[in-house]
Formats: structure tokens, sequence, C-alpha cells
């Protein structure tokens, strides 16, 4: 090689480089905004226009974060006493979900999933092998403070009894129709199998069952007629088909653990779906779909029996697949992550964000936290994505267990420094652009 060449190739190596560099990455700050936090699983602005922020903890608390940043000592709900015991070294169960009524100001009414011991009126084939029962219930805010709920308000909506102690998903949103949408894993277990699973489908494409769907409810109007406290929306996709419970507005997933609504644009329902060994996924959900699990993981087939394996055809008739899919470290060297967490679309006022879909995944390595924050753009049904760069925290290391959004749009990330939902030194920080 000539000296000229090797000049060459050294600035085209460089310019290459630091092309692609400034190409894929997106330069963020994180601004704190909250602290001492033990595993935030969620950040939701009431929408009352108090502009007050509240903060769910996996281990059972609501917090609220005042306008003027101060986060309140004494929480909103305290519920750690209906939650099953959690595992400090790892658990997926706690309180999952909260969603304020669209008419919060006016009727004080909010929703939260969580996960407490089997029900004791649970018809269940084997209980003994059956770790929890996930209820989504109503509370109201108390009379007197409107920062203390009433923990005597509760309404249970609906209880899921859950074979395993992994994959509950739990979040709950109004949607832009004023209808609550609820996420539910497969149960648990890997690959979909096991006590509490359908042997031959899994629960992804057991359409009998409410694991492994996004289901929608009006929790307006109760069904008196079949004495339930809420009632299935005449125009969903199911009602009145053999084989589909009518609650089920989608299904086909494995661990939908966190979705959200956009803000802006369609109002698209956006969910991160967290795979098995190989693939985690983003979906776009529309009524009725069918987005793969058991019979796929991301766009690949899958067979539950040899995980890794991934066939090159399967009936994937009438699937939808996902809109990116990313590969996980626990098979790939060139991978992104572990287990998506899903997020929200950027709606705030930094032009060059708008309609980036901001996401992560949860951790590279179980060791520590190896978190990665990621940004989506959307272009028709395959989006691309790009790693954010964090610019003011260079050491920043965290298991990132999820996100949250206020009414402008910001979207907040939460952080946390241990695996389990322990010790009170997790992190919520406000996703900013850098200088
Ligand atoms: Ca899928």
């Amino acid at each position: 090689m000539s000296k000229l060449t090797m000049a060459l190739t050294a600035v085209f190596v460089l310019f290459f480089c630091t092309a692609s560099l400034t190409a894929k990455a997106l330069d963020v700050k994180l601004e704190e905004v909250a602290n001492k936090l033990t595993a935030p699983v969620l950040l939701v602005e009431a929408p009352d226009n108090t502009h007050r922020k509240f903060i769910i903890e996996q281990v059972g608390l609501i917090k609220v974060l005042m306008p003027d940043g101060k986060l309140l000592d004494d929480p909103f709900l305290d519920i750690s006493k209906k939650l099953t015991d959690l595992n400090p070294v790892f658990d997926e169960e706690g309180l999952l979900g909260l969603a304020f009524h669209p008419d919060f100001g006016s009727n004080g009414k909010f929703y939260v999933t969580f996960t407490g011991p089997i029900r004791k009126d649970a018809s269940l084939p084997v209980k003994l092998w059956w770790e929890n029962t996930e209820t989504l219930a109503e509370f109201s805010v108390s009379k007197d403070n409107p920062n203390k709920a009433d923990p005597a308000s509760e309404r249970v909506i609906m209880h899921v009894d859950q074979p395993q102690f992994n994959h509950n998903g739990g979040w709950i949103s109004f949607g832009p129709d004023g209808y609550l949408y609820f996420s539910l894993g497969d149960g648990g277990y890997k690959n979909d199998w096991g006590p509490g699973h359908d042997p031959s489908l899994g629960s992804g494409q057991d359409t009998g069952t409410r694991l492994g769907t996004i289901l929608r409810i009006d929790v307006n109007t109760p069904d008196t007629e079949n004495e339930l406290p809420y009632s299935v929306p005449k125009d969903n996709p199911f009602v009145g088909e053999d084989g589909f419970l009518p609650e089920i507005w989608a299904y086909g997933f494995r661990n939908p653990w966190r979705c959200s609504f956009d803000m802006g644009g369609n109002n698209d329902l956006i969910c991160g779906d967290v795979g098995q060994n190989a693939y985690e996924e983003i979906n776009v959900v529309t009524k009725g779909g069918n987005y793969g699990w058991r019979q796929k993981e991301g766009m690949h087939c899958f067979d539950y029996l040899n995980p890794n394996e991934h066939p090159a055809s399967c009936n994937d008739k009438g699937m939808i697949d996902p809109v990116i899919e990313y590969k996980s470290c626990n098979v790939f060297d060139n991978c992104k992550g572990l287990s998506i967490t899903g997020g929200y679309v950027y709606r705030g006022e930094h032009s060059a964000w708008k309609g980036k879909y901001f996401f992560a995944d949860w951790s590279k390595q179980f060791g520590k936290g190896d978190g990665v924050l990621y940004a989506a753009s959307k272009q028709g049904d395959k989006w691309s994505m790009e790693e954010m760069n964090v610019t003011n925290l260079p050491n920043f290391s965290a298991f990132i267990l999820s996100f949250g959004q206020d009414r402008q749009g910001d979207v907040y990330v939460m952080a946390s420094d241990t695996l389990g939902p322990i010790k009170a030194s997790d992190k919520i920080y406000k996703l900013v652009p850098a200088d």
C-alpha cells in the first residue's frame, strides 16, 4: 500500500466513521426530576390542569410530583399490602399501571393494575400452580385532599389470574375514544408453554384467554345483564365471534409491558412487546390485529420447542409484523439489548424530535444496569431506530424500567440501579435536547 493510499484510507475511515456516528446518535440530556424512588414504573400527569405528575412504584405506592418539582413524602395511595410478596432479587409483579379517567378533574376517578395473591374464588384447573391474580381496579380521590386518594373507594373492574410471576403486562390507558385499554402478557414461563398455557397454541394465539392480549372496555357503563362492572364496546372487533373473548382488541403478544397512545398524529397505539431469546419488537396495534406470538417472534417464525431455530416458514396468515425488531443479546453478539421497554411518541416543543418514538432496552446484561435509550422514526410499515447519546451524564448506567409523558408531550425515563424492586435509589429523568 502506497503512502498516498494509506493517507487517503485514513482520511476515508476518519470521515466515514465520524459521518456514521453523527448520523446514528441522537444527542440528549437527562434532566433529573425525581430521585430516591423504588422501582418507578410510570409517570402520568393528571388531566385536571393542576400540572401534578403521578409516579407509581412497583412496590405499591403512588407519589405526587408537584409542579414546583417537589415530590410529596406522603403517598397519594399505598396498596403495598394488597400485593404479592415481591422478590427483592427480581420480580415482574407489583403495582404495574395507572390511568386517570379523562374526566378526573370532575369525577376524581383513576385506575390501577396490580398483582395480588390468587383470589379465593378463582376457578382454576390446578390452583396450586397459579402465581397471582392481576386486578384492574378503580379508585377515587379523597373528598378533602386532592393529594390523597381514598383507599376505601376501590371498585374492582376485572381480575386476570396469572399462571407464573412474569409477563403480566399491566399497562392501562384511556384511548382517544374514551375506552380503557389494558395490556396483558402470555402469563409467563419461557416459550409461552407450561401450566396455564394452552398446549397447542400457547396463550398468545388462544383467543379464549385474556392472556397475551390488549383488552378494550367501557368502565363507565356496567353490564347489568351479565353482572359485570364494565361493558364491552359494541364495536370491539370480536363481539359475537365464536372462540373469542369480546373484550379483546388485539392479540398475539408475549409481554406488552409498556404501550402508549401517540398524543398527536393518528393517535397510534404503540406497544413494545418483549421477545423470547432472539428478537425484541415494536408493534403499532390496530383493531382486531394478531401480532403473532407464539407462532412468530418478531418477523420470524417461532418453534416453542426449539426457540432459537426459527423455521423458514410457518402459517402466519393474517399476522401483523412489528414495525421494528432488533436482535437480543441473549443469542446475538451484534445486539441492542435483552428486553424492550416501550415508550412514547415525543410531542414536546423541540421540533426536530416531534413524532419520534422514544423507547429503550431495559439492559444489555443482567449483572448491572446497562440499558440503552433509543429513538425510532416512523416511516410507513418499517421504522428506523437510532441510539441516543446521553451527553450530560457520561457514566449513565441503569436498568430502564419504563417511561412517562406529560401533557406537553415531553418524555421521561425511569432508571433503576438495581435488578430487583429494592433500595430507594432510583431516578426519573426528563429527556431534553443537548445544547
Ligand atoms: Ca409479534
